[in-house]
């Protein structure tokens, strides 16, 4: 059996642990059919079962805080292959890749997270209509609300000074250098909160390349170091904070997930995850 390690990465409030834990409760309650299924129990599963569990409430997932980070561990079955193997998934805090970016380091364990033979799950949310504002978009906010001629005096450098999508390719570009091995690493991006899209059959690829399209030229043209797909997800379903609640809590729970993207069927999350741990 193999164990292996996918890692995660995404700023914060991309949608990471909301899918951890519809992932869980898909794995755990049979009630629809995935790729892979739960082979055995194994490892502490208080975090997994503490978000499913909220997860299945219709309520949000708490805050990830860099010191409530937890690998979690899913002993799964290929469904086709019969192939088993040990799936952890580091649910890093979105803080702790803003520190990597502020610092230009990063953990031992973040490192070797990405030392196997594991994939790379990245997470934007389709639900952040901010992303992609220059400084010429942002100028006549800020200068209205400054003093003619006032010097600008913060100079340091922050992650949330740039698009999210420029911190993103920092990250994959990191994993391009050492101490990380250079190889080529299957990387899938997952839209969450895919449930926002309202034209009805638009291709997670397409909406990415039109709204990251930095994102995206990066990871199509650094063909030698990432292998990529696209999936628009939505793992709660719909905005638990809104009137849709009532609706979405009256149905079966993982017929809530929606998976839009290449072989995969309508609310199959762990079709993403499949094609990280295949070697078509
Ligand atoms: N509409 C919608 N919102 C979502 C979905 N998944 C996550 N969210 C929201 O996105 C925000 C961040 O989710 P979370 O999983 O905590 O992100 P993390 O910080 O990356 O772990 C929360 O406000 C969630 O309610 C979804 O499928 N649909
Ligand atoms: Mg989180």
């Amino acid at each position: 059996m193999k164990p292996i390690q996918h890692s995660i990465i995404g700023l914060p409030g991309t949608g990471k642990t909301t899918f951890i834990a519809a992932l869980w409760h898909l794995l755990t309650s049979n009630e629809i059919s995935s790729k892979f299924v739960l082979n055995d129990l194994i490892g502490d599963r208080t975090h997994l079962e503490s978000i499913a569990d909220t997860w299945r409430r219709c309520e949000e997932v708490p805050r990830t805080s860099m010191a409530a980070e937890t690998k979690v561990s899913m002993y799964v079955k290929d469904t086709r292959t019969n192939e088993v193997a040990i799936l952890h998934f580091p649910d890093f805090s979105g803080e702790s890749f803003e520190q990597q970016l502020l610092s230009r380091s990063c953990t031992s364990e973040y490192l070797e997270g990405f030392s196997g033979s594991g994939g790379i799950m990245l997470f934007v949310n389709a639900n952040d209509s901010f992303d992609g504002l220059s400084i010429v978009d942002t100028y006549p906010l800020e200068s209205s609300s400054k003093f003619e001629g006032e010097p600008d005096l913060h100079t340091e450098w922050e992650p949330n000074m740039v698009p999210r999508q420029v911190n993103l390719v920092e990250l994959l570009q990191f994993l391009m250098h050492p101490p990380f091995e250079r190889c080529l690493r299957r990387l899938v991006i997952i839209i969450s909160a895919w449930d926002v899209i309202d034209t009805s059959n638009l291709e997670p690829i397409k909406w990415l390349e039109k709204e990251l399209p930095l994102l995206f030229q990066f990871v199509s043209t650094n063909k030698d170091s990432f292998v990529f797909r696209v999936y628009g997800v939505s793992a709660q379903g719909g905005d638990v904070n809104s009137d849709a609640r009532k609706e979405l809590a009256m149905k079966t729970p993982s017929t809530r997930i929606n998976c839009i993207g290449p072989e995969t069927n309508p609310h199959d999350l762990t079709s993403p995850i499949a094609w990280l741990m295949s070697s078509e």
